[in-house]
């Protein structure tokens, strides 16, 4: 098994069901086992700001599937539920999934980049994956604690508990 972070964006919607539906759905991914939801954080909209807040979350996954297949399961939840490909860049979406680190990999596909390229400035991302794994070490070599004491906060905030329980 290959341990995976996937990052969860939304801000439409009701963005904290979303995120919830997605966390339901990652638990039923199959050659997979979620092991453990961060809390929904509330954050500011990284681009364009005439969009609402995003809620965002992550999660750690143990799994059988290789990287695209893992990203065809992740792109295909994002499809049920309702994610639209607009053209706009960085505009706002019902779901976001994105495969942050994939074990210790580096992966430069035209589909996918692992470590995911935005990460490591990304407040709304750094923060919840420190939730889970504080002692994270990136492949690169950076200690994730590195990155989060220097990443600006962006007005971050705790909003609810992955399930809603
Ligand atoms: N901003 C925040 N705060 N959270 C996101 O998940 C997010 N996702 C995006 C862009 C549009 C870059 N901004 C975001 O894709």
């Amino acid at each position: 098994m290959i341990e995976a972070f996937v990052a969860i964006g939304s801000n439409l919607g009701n963005p904290i069901a979303q995120a919830r539906r997605a966390i339901a759905a990652l638990a039923m991914l199959p050659e997979s086992e979620l092991q453990q939801a961060s809390q929904l954080y509330g954050s500011r909209p990284m681009g364009p700001a005439d969009q609402p807040d995003y809620v965002n979350a992550v999660v750690r996954l143990h799994t059988r599937l290789g990287p695209l297949a893992l990203l065809d399961q992740l792109q295909k939840i994002e499809l049920e539920q309702g994610r639209v490909r607009k053209d706009e860049r960085w505009g706002p979406r019902t779901l976001d999934l994105d495969l942050l680190l994939y074990g210790e990999q580096v992966i430069q596909h035209e589909r996918l980049t692992v470590p995911h390229y935005g990460m490591k400035e990304r407040e709304f991302v750094l923060l919840p994956l420190a939730e889970l794994a504080p002692a994270l070490v990136l492949p690169c070599g950076t200690p994730l604690t590195e990155l989060v004491a220097r990443c600006p906060r962006n007005g971050l905030a705790i909003l609810a508990c992955a399930t809603g329980e």
